[in-house]
């Protein structure tokens, strides 16, 4: 395999911005500091749910690393660091008290990167549930969005002053459908109702954090989805109609509730009953005007008819080369994400790819050029957008250091930077020489 050249800064408009990101549970080290139990600590002790049930107890220790993790950012010539919050860390049962120690962290972290120059990119929800919060059914209570709105309004009174953006949710699919309908994440469900009243909440308290950071006067405020190209896998009328609501589900119905104040039909016919009571009213708040979209992408799906229960679908494997995760390699679908989004949803707003990476098996001694191979492909078709008319403003890669996987532990390594994880060194990889050559340059 050749190593190709990555575009540099020059080859983007002059305003373009260059980032990389990371969330608390998957790096920080969540037994420390005070941080509350969440569902992910839970769910990973469940066997079966996590490989080696390994959990984000010390994860890359970045909680004492920090300094050293920023001075990777900055010297790979990144503008932005999109990191995240976690809500247990700060509030330890979800509302209430407050861990001093946690919003102290934030703090801290928050000017070092200022110090170093980085826009803080904030996002205030990665997934890590404060356990006390999923006693109470989690997304699928409705009253979410005001505990939601707490927590954001306490962040924001201490921290909001310095942060450059915030994304209240990262990726509402995961958070509801991945997590309640397909149980592959914490909670685990298997249940069309908590679904469907999960989507609706990440949506509702996600409007509602926006309300709050709008009446202190904040700016710069965005939402975060991810998207997968849906690909019939033939071409049979049952596979298209099986990869229509496969994409109705996870690409559009998050993109028509905050842009459009309504679900789609291909996912009302399954999921309306099971909405709670009144819930168009909820869109006046969901539909809160953005500064920017940041849409994370790493795979296309092939789709075919499932069970014959609705919504009717299974995923079959593809013909494409893959990443370790085992996802196909395909960049078409980053172009057509940001050209049909903006076409279809949000006009002029500024788009940002917010996340964009890949698992490699890699080892300390090897060069990643598979990873360099696959950024490559993605930044061009970010190119290839921008001369098509998408208004892209910025680049964030997936992902700073291999990291907590979620449900593959530490197994698949998305970072730039490798992470030994019995002694915690860091190790920049091919990968991050490769893009910082082009992106400290002017
Ligand atoms: O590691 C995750 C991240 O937490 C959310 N987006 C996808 C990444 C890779 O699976």
């Amino acid at each position: 395999m050749t190593t190709p050249t990555l575009p540099a800064r020059s080859d983007f408009p002059q305003d373009f911005l260059l980032g990389v990101a990371t969330s608390a549970y998957q790096i920080e080290g969540h037994a420390q500091g005070g941080a509350g139990q969440t569902h992910w600590d839970t769910f990973a002790a469940t066997g079966n749910n996590v490989t080696r049930a390994e959990n984000g107890a010390l994860a890359c220790d970045h909680l004492n690393r920090w300094e050293d993790d920023l001075d990777l950012i900055r010297d790979l010539g990144a503008d932005i660091y999109r990191f995240s919050l976690s809500w247990a860390r700060i509030m330890p049962e979800g509302r209430g008290a407050v861990n001093k120690a946690g919003l102290d962290f934030y703090d801290r972290l928050i000017d070092g990167m200022l110090a170093r120059g980085l826009r803080p990119a904030a996002t205030l929800y990665h997934w890590e549930l404060p356990s006390a919060l999923a006693d109470q059914g989690g997304w699928v209570n409705g009253d979410m969005p005001n505990w939601f709105a707490d927590y954001t309004d306490l962040v924001m009174a201490r921290l909001g002053d310095r942060l450059w953006s915030v994304a209240p949710i990262n990726e509402p699919w995961c958070v509801s459908w991945l997590s309640h309908f397909e149980g592959h994440h914490a909670p685990g469900l298997r249940d069309i109702r908590a679904a469907a009243r999960a989507m609706h909440h990440v949506l509702s308290s996600h409007g509602r954090a926006i309300e709050v950071m709008r009446a202190r006067g904040m700016r710069n405020l965005g939402a975060v989805c991810n998207f997968e190209a849906a690909l019939p896998a033939d071409g049979s009328p049952a596979s298209k109609a099986a990869t229509a609501r496969y994409d109705a589900i996870y690409n559009q119905f998050f993109l028509s509730g905050l842009f459009h104040g309504r679900y789609p039909d291909l996912v009302l016919e399954g999921l309306e009953q099971h909405l709670p009571q009144n819930y168009q009213d909820d869109f006046a708040h969901i539909t809160a005007p953005l500064d920017w979209l940041g849409l994370n992408y790493y795979t296309c799906k092939r789709l075919s008819a499932g069970c014959g229960i609705w919504p009717n679908y299974q995923g079959v494997e593809g013909p494409l080369p893959k990443t370790q995760m085992g996802w196909e390699i395909y960049p078409e679908g980053l172009h057509h994400f940001l050209t049909h989004t903006a076409k279809t949803y949000t006009g002029d707003l500024p788009l940002y790819v917010t996340e964009n990476g890949m698992a490699n098996d890699d080892t300390p001694d090897q060069p990643d050029v598979a990873r360099i191979t696959y950024l490559d492909a993605h930044m061009r078709a970010c190119l290839r957008a921008i001369e098509d008319g998408a208004p892209l403003k910025g680049y964030i890669a997936w992902s700073l250091m291999d990291n907590y996987e979620w449900a593959f532990g530490y197994e698949k390594r998305f970072g730039l930077v490798h992470v030994d994880f019995d002694s915690l060194q860091r190790q920049p990889k091919a990968s991050y020489h490769a893009l910082a050559q082009g992106w400290r340059a002017g």
